[in-house]
Formats: C-alpha cells, structure tokens, sequence
C-alpha cells in the first residue's frame, strides 16, 4: 500500500513541478517568433552549468514563474483548502492573486474580468468571463494552463466529476466553448498520463483514442448548438461564417492529426499550421500534448536520454506561447515520468518548486 502511495506522490509532483520548469524555462522564449532548437539546448545546458557552479559560491539566476503557474497555484490551494471544489473560493482567489502580482505576464484581456469580480465582489463569478469579446467569451489557453492541479486532486473521482470541475474553474476567466474543451483535453490528459501503466510500452495511440473518446461528445453537442444558432439567427454575417468553418471538431481532427504525425518527421512550420502554437486554446494544447507524446521516442537534434527532458525542450523548440505549450507538456510528462524523472539542476533556478511539492502532497491527501 506505501509503495502505492509513493508512487502517486511521485506522479503528483513529478506534474505539478513538470509544470513549473515548463513555465519558467519556456518563459525564457515566449512570443519570441521562431525558436531555433539549438538555442533552446544551450539554455539548458547553461542551466545545467550554473548549477554545477553553485559549488563554487555562485548564486543561481531566479527563473520567474508566470502566470501559469500563478494560477495553477490558485487552483491546488483551493481544492486543497477546500477539501474539493468551491467555485467562489477558486475565483476569490484567483482575483486576489492578480491583484497582488499583475505583473506575472497574464493574457491582454483577462484582467478586466479579475477587476470586475473585484468590484462585484464576486456574486455570480462567472458573468465577468460571460462579457467578454461581445458575449463570445475569451477564446485563450489560460483555463488549459492552469488545470493540472484539478486532475490531481480529482483523481479518485473520475471523468465525470473532473470535467465538471475543469469547466467549473475554466469558465471564471473563459466562457468560449474552446477555451472550456482545452481545459477539459488538459485535464484529461494529465489524468491519463498519471494512470498509464509505466511498466508497459507506452500504446500512444491508444492514448489519443481515450482523449478523442473524452472530446468527442462536448464538441458534438457544441456543434449540434450552433446548428440550431444558424437556424435561429440567418443573418449574412452568419451564414459566411459557417462557411468558412470547414473543421467541424476541431479538437478532435488535431487529436487524429497526432497520430499522423508519431507516424513521421514533421518540420516544425507544419506543426505549427496543423496543430498550433499560440495563445488561443485551439492552437496550444493539442501541440502540447504532441510534445508529450513525441518525446517519449528519441528526437533527432535533442541528445538527452530523459524522455521529461526531451518534452520541454522540444516544446519550447515549436516557439510562439512557449511557456504554455511548455508548461502544459510537462505537466502531462511529469505525471507520466514522475518526480525522479527530473533532474535537480533544472528544479534548482525555478521559482515556486518547492510551493509545488507541497500542494502534490496536499493534493494526494486528498485522495
Ligand atoms: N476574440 C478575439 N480575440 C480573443 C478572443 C475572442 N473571443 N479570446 C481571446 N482573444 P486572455 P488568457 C485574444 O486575455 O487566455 C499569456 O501569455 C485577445 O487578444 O483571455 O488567460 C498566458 O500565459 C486576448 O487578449 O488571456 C497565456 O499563455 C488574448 O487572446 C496567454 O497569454 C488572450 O486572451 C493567454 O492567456
Ligand atoms: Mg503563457
């Protein structure tokens, strides 16, 4: 039974600390335009270095988190306080978290809705994320970001209560039914990395069916409500936009595309027009399950046997929202890999990896 638990501790943190170092080592790239892989191999390398020279009196460079990693925070401290979910807890304290650190690199529109949930004083928390962009809600990956903690702390529930939770905690900051189904892919992913059998090859494919089995349905009721909007409302602008609208299950069609691409080398400019790299839902998460996915196997260019190491440095390498493809890549590997999987000269330069321990332990006790 011990044996069990450490095993699942291990799982947490190697997660919640894999999310840290993706944030803070992929903050080093964000929006940086087009990332040159050897670049990223000589920040690590010189990561690597400056920790072995700690020996000799040197002081170590602080590697900021972000804001994902400011809110991921949020959410373990509330489910952990809370002994579960508790929506208004989850948006008090992400509101007092912005108000205290605005400057932790959040998305261009979110902090309006923390200013309003402020001055609301919180009564219905997720109206504020209802408002913006003209009623269609923000279509960004902050909701996927942050969610790790929730498929810790849901673990022993199953899908069903973490999907409510995950839309739940996206929906206080993201009302766009993307923004809601990347948090639900995050989520899914990080549960199904933390209960894949390690002693087995790792069936990748198989993998991609369970989440394609998860997504499947949110985006056929998704599609099946704005049929019945064409319907409802004819106008010009609309019918174009449906149109245009070729991918029906766009989730869905990138999680096939995956497959695809295990299958052979993809250059990273095709990566980047199939699956995405940057600050919307849609165009970050499936790449980030990708890198997870990819590194597991050798990567031409990246000459590291850990599979965990592999995972940052290959998602930082797509470039455009670095921190977050990275951040959430890694919380998929560390759940995988677990806590020994990552090497200390990379957790030392990383602010808030202790913190993040500390919420895997509260997170399991929970279990
Ligand atoms: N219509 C047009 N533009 C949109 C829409 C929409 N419906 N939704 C989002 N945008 P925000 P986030 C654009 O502020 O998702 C940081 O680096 C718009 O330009 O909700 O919390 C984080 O670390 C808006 O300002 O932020 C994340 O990686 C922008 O998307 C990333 O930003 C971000 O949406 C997104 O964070
Ligand atoms: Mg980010």
């Amino acid at each position: 039974m011990r044996a069990v638990l450490m095993a699942t501790l291990s799982r947490f943190r190697g997660s919640l600390v894999g999310a840290v170092l993706g944030d803070c080592i992929g903050a080093i790239y964000e929006c940086e335009g087009n990332v040159k892989l050897k670049d990223v191999l000589k920040t690590v390398k010189d990561i690597e270095t400056k920790y072995k020279n700690l020996k000799d009196g040197k002081e170590l460079e602080l590697l900021p988190f972000t804001d994902d990693t400011a809110m991921a925070r949020s959410v373990a401290a509330s489910l952990i306080a809370k002994k579960g979910f508790d929506v208004k807890d989850m948006a008090k304290r992400f509101t007092d978290e912005f108000h205290n650190e605005p400057n932790r690199g959040y998305g261009g529109s979110v902090g309006a809705v923390f200013v309003a949930l402020r001055n609301d004083n919180l009564e219905d928390v997720f109206e504020p994320a209802r408002k913006q962009f003209d009623g269609q809600g923000s279509f960004g990956n902050g909701g996927a970001m942050r969610i790790a903690p929730a498929a810790l702390g849901c673990m022993k529930d199953g899908f069903e209560k973490l999907k409510t939770v995950t839309v739940a905690t996206t929906q206080v900051t993201h009302s766009h039914p993307q923004a809601i189904q990347g948090a639900v892919l995050q989520s899914s992913a990080v549960d199904l990395a933390l209960r894949e059998d390690q002693s087995k090859e790792f069936d990748r494919e198989r993998f991609l069916d369970k989440l394609i089995e998860r997504m499947k349905p949110m985006e056929e009721e998704e599609l099946e409500k704005s049929k019945k909007d064409e319907k409802v409302a004819c106008s010009p602008k609309r019918k174009a936009k449906r149109v245009s609208d070729t991918v029906k299950m766009p989730y869905c069609h990138k999680l096939e595309k995956i497959k695809e691409f295990l299958q052979k080398d993809v250059s990273v400019s095709e990566i980047e027009e199939e699956l995405g790299n940057d600050i919307s839902a849609l165009g970050s998460v499936p790449a980030a399950v990708y890198s997870f996915l990819k590194a597991y196997k050798e990567i031409p260019g990246i000459e590291t046997d850990s599979a965990f190491e592999r995972t940052i440095i290959y998602a930082i390498s797509l470039g455009g929202d670095t921190d977050t493809i990275a951040t959430m890549a890694a919380a998929m590997a560390g759940a995988y890999y677990g806590y020994e999987a990552i090497p200390e000269s990379w957790q030392a330069p990383c602010e808030g990896v202790e913190d993040a321990k500390k919420f895997a332990q509260g997170l399991l006790e929970l279990q």
